[in-house]
């Protein structure tokens, strides 16, 4: 391996909601991370592994750093700290769609980022929202007011910056060897990510705390020899049993739409067929304790 091989952990750090799981995905070519449009969607931290001659970036996807209500938001904001503690360099994303407030927005995670105290990046994102006149204001106010020295403006969504931003972040990379194979894009195995696409469903077709509400385990995942389908079977926990009212839905009909929806997204993935069975379990106060945290959530 050469003296020249760069290799290093870039933690994303960013608001609920500013685009942390979609910049990883687009960065990857792959989704590994679920998106929506609901803030609080990452719950763990997840691992992208992008490897190019002569470098291999970590990019570590947090949750959206936030004031934390109860323990499984404290939970989250535990993993959101502790990557930004393993980093080399922080990649801070805000999503500026307003200068004169984006400041106040983001002055708890300008307080861990600066904390932190390593290279820092900041990515203005979504400036497929802004037009060029709203960029300015923004580049004063974090520049000027907030100190920050490298600030890149990008849209996850189109692409636009991305290869400026890997420039920038390639500078301040460590040398040394790879830590993961070249053809290997996650940390995460199957099962996991088979638990976060249906709760990425479920948080799109379901509203209010429902997705605030609910853990999604996995009870089984079957290989055998194809043409036999993967079998997978998953249960979604609520809380209540009017919550699991809601997701089972009329004569099933959430359930089904989860399940099938679900189900194209894995066997996509898998590139085979897949068969999803989903359960629906009243688990009460799941997300109000650290000792059902612990069981529910922990590897
Ligand atoms: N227009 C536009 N939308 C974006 C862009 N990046 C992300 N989004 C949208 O913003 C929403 C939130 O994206 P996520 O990637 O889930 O955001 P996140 O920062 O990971 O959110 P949490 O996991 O909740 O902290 C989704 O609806 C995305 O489609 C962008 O560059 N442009
Ligand atoms: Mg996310």
């Amino acid at each position: 391996m050469s003296e020249e091989y760069r290799c290093g952990v870039v933690a994303i750090a960013g608001r609920p909601n500013v685009g942390k799981s979609t910049l990883l995905n687009r960065l990857l070519g792959a989704k590994i991370a679920i998106v929506t449009p609901k803030p609080q969607t990452t719950r763990d931290r997840i691992l992208g592994i992008f490897t190019r001659p002569g470098v291999q970036i970590l990019f570590q996807d947090t949750p959206g750093i936030h004031q934390p209500p109860k323990p499984l938001n404290r939970r989250m904001m535990l993993e959101a700290e502790a990557a930004l503690e393993d980093a080399d360099v922080i990649l801070m994303l805000t999503d500026g769609h307003s200068a004169s407030h984006c400041l106040t927005e983001d002055a708890l995670v300008l307080k861990r980022v600066k904390a932190a105290d390593k290279p820092t990046i900041l990515a203005i994102n979504k400036i497929d929202l802004l037009g060029k006149p709203a960029l300015l204001p923004l580049l004063d106010a974090y520049g000027n007011k907030a100190g920050m020295t490298t600030i890149i403006p990008i849209s996850a969504t189109t692409g636009d910056g991305l290869d400026v931003l890997l420039e920038e972040v390639m500078k301040h990379l460590p040398f040394g060897p790879p830590l993961y194979p070249e053809d290997e894009l996650s940390d995460r195995s199957m099962r996991f990510l088979a638990t976060e696409i249906v709760r990425e469903k479920l948080t799109l077709f379901t509203h209010k705390e429902i997705p605030y509400s609910t853990a999604v385990t996995i009870d089984t995942f079957t290989e055998p020899e194809p043409p036999l389908a993967v079998t997978i079977e998953i249960t979604i926990h609520v809380e209540r049993s009017s919550q699991k009212g809601i997701v089972i839905g009329k004569g099933g009909s959430m359930l089904k739409k989860i399940g099938t929806e679900a189900r194209v997204d894995l066997e996509a993935l898998l590139e085979r067929k897949v068969m999803l069975k989903l359960f629906v379990r009243v688990d009460e106060e799941w997300a109000g304790s650290d000792a059902s945290l612990r069981r529910l959530l922990d590897e």
